[in-house]
C-alpha cells in the first residue's frame, strides 16, 4: 500500500520536531518523497503558526496497523494532549491510501478533513500530484484550486531537506 502521511506542528522546535517524525515514520516501510515544508494560518481556536508537511510511504503495513505506528510515534515524541484542534507538538495523520476508502470507528481515509484542508492538501500534492478522491475521483489539485483561505507559504530550501 502507497500512504500519504500528514506532519503538523506548532510548538517548540517545529522544523526539528518534523525532521525527527518524519524519520521515525519512514522505518515503518519504505519511504517515497517527502513534500516541502509550509508555514500555514491555524484552522480551530488562536494558536501559534503551523509547520506542515507530507511524506509518502510504501507499507506492508495494513491501514490500521499503520495508524497504530503513527500514535506510538505521538507518544514517543511527547505529544500534549488537550484541547480538540488546540496547539500540539507533533500530529500524524494518514490523509490519503491508494487502497480506497475506509471507514471504520478508528480510522477514516481518506482524512475526513482533507478536502477542506490547503495544509494538508498543498503537501500531499507535493509527493502525490496525481492524487484523487477516491469517492468521486476529483484531483486534489482541482480540490486546492476550489480552496479560498489564506495559502500555505512554502519554508524556502525545504524541499529537499527538512532538517
Ligand atoms: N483518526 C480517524 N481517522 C484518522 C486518520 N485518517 N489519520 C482517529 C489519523 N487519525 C485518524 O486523532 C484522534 C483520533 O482520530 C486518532 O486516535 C484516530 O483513531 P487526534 O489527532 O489525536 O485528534 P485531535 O488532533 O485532537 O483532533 P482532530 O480533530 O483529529 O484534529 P486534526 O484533524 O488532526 O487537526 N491548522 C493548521 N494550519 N495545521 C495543522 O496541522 N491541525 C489540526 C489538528 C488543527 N488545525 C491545524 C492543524
Ligand atoms: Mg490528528
Amino acid at each position: 500500500m502507497k500512504a500519504v502521511i500528514g506532519l503538523g506542528s506548532n510548538l517548540g522546535e517545529r522544523r526539528a520536531v518534523l525532521a525527527r517524525a518524519a524519520a521515525e515514520v519512514e522505518r515503518l516501510g519504505t519511504p517515497a518523497g517527502r513534500s516541502a515544508l509550509y508555514e500555514t494560518q491555524p484552522v480551530g481556536p488562536p494558536q501559534p503558526l503551523f509547520l506542515n508537511g507530507a511524506l509518502a510511504l510504501e507499507t506492508a503495513l495494513g491501514p490500521l496497523a499503520l495508524l497504530e505506528g503513527l500514535l506510538e510515534i505521538e507518544r514517543r515524541l511527547g505529544r500534549i494532549r488537550a484541547e480538540r484542534w488546540g496547539p500540539r507538538l507533533i500530529d500524524l495523520d494518514i490523509l490519503w491510501t491508494d487502497g480506497g476508502v475506509l471507514s471504520s470507528p478508528r480510522l477514516t481515509v481518506p482524512h475526513p478533513e482533507l478536502r477542506r484542508r490547503a495544509f494538508a492538501l498543498r503537501p500531499l500534492l507535493d509527493v502525490a500530484a496525481h492524487a484523487k478522491d477516491p469517492s468521486d475521483g476529483e484531483s486534489y489539485a482541482r480540490v486546492l484550486a476550489g480552496l479560498g483561505g489564506d495559502s500555505p507559504v512554502e519554508i524556502a530550501g525545504t524541499r529537499y531537506s527538512w532538517a
